[in-house]
């Protein structure tokens, strides 16, 4: 396939299986990456490991071996079908483009093209038919938040027709990405084995001022922030997710009220969801629903204490949904807790998925 540009297969063609860039290889999100690379059917011919200057030589392992980590420069890209970047905005926002004139199609996981008309924002299991239309060469892959929730959502919105969400987070540290992790670590063994949490600042006296990417101690503590702050007291966090699931959804006036919570978990985003629909729903059929969605896990009998927690659910691949319960005052709405690796689905699976996506189309006759 070949797309508006004119610049995808070209590289794919000359040497048989497709050759991919990991942009980004030595983050928090990288790693994961190259365990899911070396977990999946083996559809790559090299793997190419690039980061900044300052990693170029370090050796990863992915697929079994040791590969050398290159400096991102132009020549990186030389002879690349398909580059995942998972960098910051500003680096996406100046390399992605430069991935696409060397003839890559990029699969990008920073925020700097999510909402750009020209840029398709995929989730494999609810839109896959979006990859298609990338007028830019490039694919964006959506926030780890709107990614923890969107594949359930998906899936009840293709049976009964979505009318509004409303959703509060429960944020994990690693989506602040390793310093995340670090703040809360530091900060558990600054508490572990106190009495603190009884007295107003206690806990913030005892961790310090430095709290890391957090604008809060997270240690003992839930903090409702995520990101910078945008207009009206809303966060960029709440933006992004509303954003997203408009465009993911195909519904862009689609009513979107969200919270973003930060709680002291390492890694998988819980949400709690009140999702309206167009009619009357039933909680069997929404069971149902779910049951058989693919990449969804049902996990939902409260009688037997059974429901997803970011304890259970992380390292997993699937979106784990429980406390499935009918509104009680609108026949018409669901209240579901859902929970995602943010790691996983929520960054390097979904990312990974889009590529093999990609990939498929390179490799077809
Ligand atoms: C966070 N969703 O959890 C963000 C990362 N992309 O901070």
């Amino acid at each position: 396939m070949t797309d508006v540009a004119g610049r995808t297969a070209r590289n794919a063609v000359r040497t048989g299986r497709p050759t991919l860039a990991v942009v980004g290889a030595t983050g928090a999100v990288g790693s994961v990456m190259l365990q899911i690379l070396s977990q999946h059917a083996d559809i790559w011919g090299e793997i190419r490991l690039i980061a900044s200057p300052r990693s170029a030589g370090r050796k990863l392992a992915v697929r079994g071996e040791e590969v050398e980590v290159v400096a991102l420069t132009e020549e990186a890209f030389d002879g690349v079908d398909v580059a995942m970047f998972d960098v910051p905005d500003e680096v996406s926002a100046r390399w992605a483009p430069i991935a696409v004139a060397k003839g890559a199609v990029v699969v990008d996981n920073s925020g700097a093209f999510r909402m750009d008309p020209d840029v398709p924002l995929v989730v494999p299991e609810v839109n896959p038919h979006a990859v298609r239309v990338r007028r830019r060469g490039i694919i964006a892959n959506p926030n780890c938040t709107t990614l923890s929730m969107i594949v359930a959502l998906g899936a009840l919105h293709a049976e009964f027709g979505l009318r509004e969400l409303v959703v509060s987070s429960y944020q994990a540290v690693s989506g602040a990405g390793r310093s995340g992790v670090d703040t809360l670590r530091r900060q558990l063994s600054l508490v572990a084995g106190t009495e603190l949490g009884t007295h107003p600042g206690d806990v913030r006296r005892a961790v310090g001022d430095d709290t890391g990417p957090f604008p809060e101690p997270v240690a003992l503590n839930v903090v409702p922030w995520a990101g910078s702050l945008r207009e009206d007291g809303w966060s960029s966090e709440e933006m992004k997710v509303r954003d997203e699931s408009r465009k993911i959804l195909g519904l862009p006036t689609l009513p979107v009220a969200v919270t973003c919570v930060r709680v002291p978990v390492v890694t998988t985003h819980s949400l709690t969801v009140h999702a309206r629909f167009e009619g009357e729903v039933t909680v069997d059929k929404a069971r149902e629903i779910l049951a058989t969605a693919p990449g969804v896990v049902l996990f939902d009998d409260p009688a037997a204490g059974e429901f997803p927690t970011p304890a259970d659910a992380v390292g997993t691949d699937p979106t784990w949904v429980g406390r499935v319960r009918r509104a009680l005052d609108d026949p018409t709405a669901l209240e579901l807790f859902v929970c995602g690796d943010n790691l996983r689905k929520g960054a390097a699976l979904n990312t990974a998925q889009i590529a093999e996506l990609v990939a498929s189309e390179l490799s077809a006759p």
